[in-house]
């Protein structure tokens, strides 16, 4: 039912999202570009090798090193891996019946979900052992935190607050671009104080206030995995993956079964 509901959505992104591009386009030309979403496209700083196997779910960067969560019932595992060379370090898979989703890091804990298990697990960082396990009510998507808070998508256009000592709901956030809901976030990552969200289905992140839940930008990715590359006959293989290196202050992306990771510089697009 909800890989029927991702299919459908994946004929219908497309436009949507061009949809909503044009509609930025049209209120530039139109005069009002103080109310337009700034657009950002992207200059590719570095490419590495990814895993081609890995069902990308989560991604973050931490000391020195990225770590990735990947899907699919009986194949959800927790990675280490080096940045240069895409070598998987460490892993721990997780229990067969789930499907893994996104992660992030809380102290030295790595925090993970699984799609529709409502069960999510607490790793620890070094070790990979796994620590605990807590519940949460509907799906599981993407996660992403701050010195504050954890984030969680749902696959709605709801981002959750979470509490990250219990991962307890504190409150919830509806992300909106120019008053309408954007729904189908997916991967989550925060940069510099903005919530970092790929769409699902399509080439594009969504920069959010995490505070209003407003998009104040918008992130163009067209192109930079071209589909033949992606496995054509494989409608999974989409951009799914954000990590973030504080320190360095880079921005990696990757995606589903992606043969590439990213390093990329945001480039605003004027007019757009
Ligand atoms: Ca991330």
């Amino acid at each position: 039912m909800y890989i029927t509901g991702k299919a459908n959505w994946k004929r219908h992104a497309g436009s949507l999202l061009l949809g909503l591009l044009c509609t930025v386009g049209l209120m530039s030309e139109m005069g009002y570009a103080q109310a337009a979403i700034p657009v950002y496209g992207y200059f590719v700083k570095n490419t590495y090798p990814h895993d081609p196997q890995a069902f990308t779910q989560g991604l973050i960067f931490k000391d020195g090193h990225l770590y990735e969560s990947t899907g699919q019932n009986g194949q959800s595992s927790l990675r280490k891996v080096e940045l240069s060379t895409g070598k998987v370090l460490q892993r721990t898979m997780m229990d067969k019946d789930v499907f893994g989703e996104g992660i992030t890091d809380v102290g030295d804990e790595i925090v993970g979900l699984t799609w529709t298990s409502q069960v999510g697990y607490v790793f620890d960082q070094k070790t990979f052992k796994l620590k605990r396990k807590f519940s949460y009510t509907g799906e599981g998507w993407g996660l992403a935190s701050d010195r504050k808070y954890v984030y969680m998508s749902d696959g709605s256009a709801f981002i959750r607050v979470l509490d990250p000592k219990t991962l307890a709901e504190v409150r919830r956030v509806e992300v909106k671009a120019e008053g309408k809901p954007i729904t189908r976030l997916n991967e989550l990552e925060m940069v510099d104080g903005q919530l970092f969200a790929n769409v699902w289905g399509a080439d594009v992140i969504a920069r959010i206030d995490p505070a209003s839940g407003k998009v104040v930008g918008w992130i163009d990715l067209t192109g930079l995995l071209p589909t033949d590359q992606r496995g054509t006959d494989n409608p999974d293989a989409v951009l799914n993956g954000i990590a973030w290196d504080a320190h360095g202050k880079r921005l990696f992306v990757t995606g589903k079964l992606w043969p590439k990771l990213f390093e990329i510089e945001l480039i605003r697009i004027e007019g757009r």
